[in-house]
């Protein structure tokens, strides 16, 4: 191996009762997130947000090129321009754009083109794709973008459901608007909206059922 800068791993090792113990507890703890669609308009203490997103940018990635950027939106007229163009997407798909085998398979989850969560939900965090960096010295190539960037997107999903928050992946497609609305340059690429805030009161969700182990894995 080439000479490198190192410094000593900071790591703690368990017993294999805590092992045990601590994956079970932090199992239990991410099989209660759910995906909400009904957001109250309470407010979020951005401090938290900030550490949420913190979080996310320890993802492991790319060459260590943390191919991401985070937009944290929550001025009022920028989400309804949000709103406005997700809606107009969003209309394009049910009405068809999407197969119908698609729609089928989002029966059970009670979507459709309007999308007052864009507008009422106190945060939205868009998060961006880096294709490359532009420097001065030109373009710096960035490698595996989108495994990197959904790689932090779950450490953020799961950083704010920690943190007692509540969120929904939302992806209108395409959603290039992201990129005027936001002003961002055209290295970066729209991943996904992530709505962030309290779940309205009596909010439900689908009643759906998570693979088993079994169903998901194969020991070898
Ligand atoms: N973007 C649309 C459709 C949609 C697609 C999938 I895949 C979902 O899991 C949920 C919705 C919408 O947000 O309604």
């Amino acid at each position: 191996m080439s000479e490198y800068k190192s410094v000593p791993l900071q790591y703690r090792e368990y017993s294999e009762e805590e092992m045990l113990k601590r994956s079970e507890v932090f199992y239990n703890e991410l099989k209660q997130r759910r995906t909400v669609r009904t957001f109250s308009d309470k407010e979020v203490p951005r401090e938290v947000i900030k550490n949420c997103i913190k979080a996310a940018g320890t993802a492991p990635n790319g060459a260590n090129l943390q191919p991401w950027h985070f937009v944290i939106v929550s001025d009022k007229q920028v989400k309804s321009k949000i709103r406005e163009a997700a809606e107009k997407e969003e209309y394009e798909f049910y009405h068809g754009k999407a197969p119908d085998e698609w729609i089928n398979a989002l029966e059970h989850l009670g979507t459709d083109e309007h999308k007052p969560f864009l507008e009422k939900a106190p945060y939205l965090i868009v998060i961006f794709e880096k294709k490359y960096e532009e420097t001065e010295q030109g373009k710096i190539k960035h490698y595996y973008t989108k495994e990197s960037v959904g790689i932090a997107t779950g450490f953020l999903i799961n950083a704010l459901h920690h943190a007692g928050l509540v969120s929904l992946t939302h992806t209108p497609s395409p959603m290039n608007f992201l990129n005027d609305i936001l002003k961002r340059p055209s290295n970066e690429k729209p991943f996904l909206i992530l709505v962030v805030g309290f779940p309205e009161e009596n909010t439900t969700v689908p009643d759906i059922r998570k693979k088993t182990i079994e169903e998901i894995t194969s020991f070898i």
